[in-house]
């Protein structure tokens, strides 16, 4: 049966973006916990690195300074955390569950350290809590600026970020050597594919690094070679997982990548 398939495509591309690979990567597991090092001094607190994927986290913190320090943990989700009269902030108005950890009375030139099992992907706020008191006189090291934001990223999600994969079918005899080419269309877009790759045969394909938006997947046979535009002779199909002849919309939000974009190729 003879589909017809409903995508706008021009004669000149450049199959220059994407990128591709035929063996989807697995999650990758953290065994150990990632080490960050903390310095602190007045009046600054400093990660490195500032963002690690998630899961068990060791904080190694050393006082670098000339007065005592601590280090407390708070998942802010980029929110301002309540602050007390004197500046500093009030932990009393910080909910338990947002309350991660902390290390208290680091002495000038002593570390220490404190893992977290299982720290969970967010925004987090890292800063020192100390209020010193000289007469009538007090300094909250916060206000002094002693606080830094801290990302922790979600490690299954970054693996599977960004990428267009499914398998391209072809029940036909054609491909004899020619390529498959793959082409992502941004809706709406007549011009040139906004990404793409070739297959030397059917199977899998992953498109990598795919910016947020509404597409159309579009693969065919490139029988004359030439990298261009489906000829009126080349097998071609698009996603139409409900097989209307009309090209299905893949989205892609917050960088999440979708899976199983499966085409299947038609003689025509
Ligand atoms: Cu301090």
């Amino acid at each position: 049966m003879r589909t017809r398939v409903a995508v706008t495509v021009v004669m000149v591309w450049a199959l220059t973006t994407g990128s591709l690979s035929l063996v989807s990567q697995g999650p990758a597991f953290a065994a150990k916990a990632t080490p960050v090092n903390v310095t602190l001094q007045e009046f600054k607190i400093r990660p490195k690195p500032r963002s690690v994927k998630a899961g068990a986290t060791k904080f190694v913190v050393k006082n670098v300074g000339a007065v005592d320090h601590e280090m407390v943990v708070v998942r802010s989700d980029g929110q301002p955390l309540p602050l007390a009269a004197d500046g500093s902030v009030d932990e009393d108005a910080i909910p338990a569950s947002a309350t991660v950890g902390e290390v208290e009375d680091v002495a000038p030139g002593k570390s220490k350290k404190f893992t977290m099992k299982g720290l969970e992907p967010g925004t987090y706020a890292l800063f020192c809590n100390v209020v010193d008191q000289s007469g009538s006189t007090t300094l909250a090291h916060y206000a002094q600026g002693m606080h830094t934001n801290f990302t922790v990223r979600d490690a299954s999600r970054a693996a599977a970020k960004r990428t267009i994969n499914g398998r391209v079918t072809y029940p036909g005899n054609a491909l004899d050597g020619h390529k498959i080419i793959i082409a992502i269309n941004r809706q709406g877009d007549a011009g040139p594919p906004a990404y793409s790759a070739t297959l030397t045969k059917t199977g899998a394909y992953t498109i990598s690094n795919i910016a947020d938006g509404t597409y159309t997947v579009l693969a065919f046979v490139d029988l004359g070679d030439d990298m261009g535009a489906p000829q009126a002779n080349e097998p071609v199909g698009t996603y139409d997982p409900d097989a209307n002849g009309v090209a299905d919309l893949v989205v892609l939000e917050g960088g999440v990548g979708v899976k199983s974009i499966d085409v299947s190729l038609e003689d025509r």
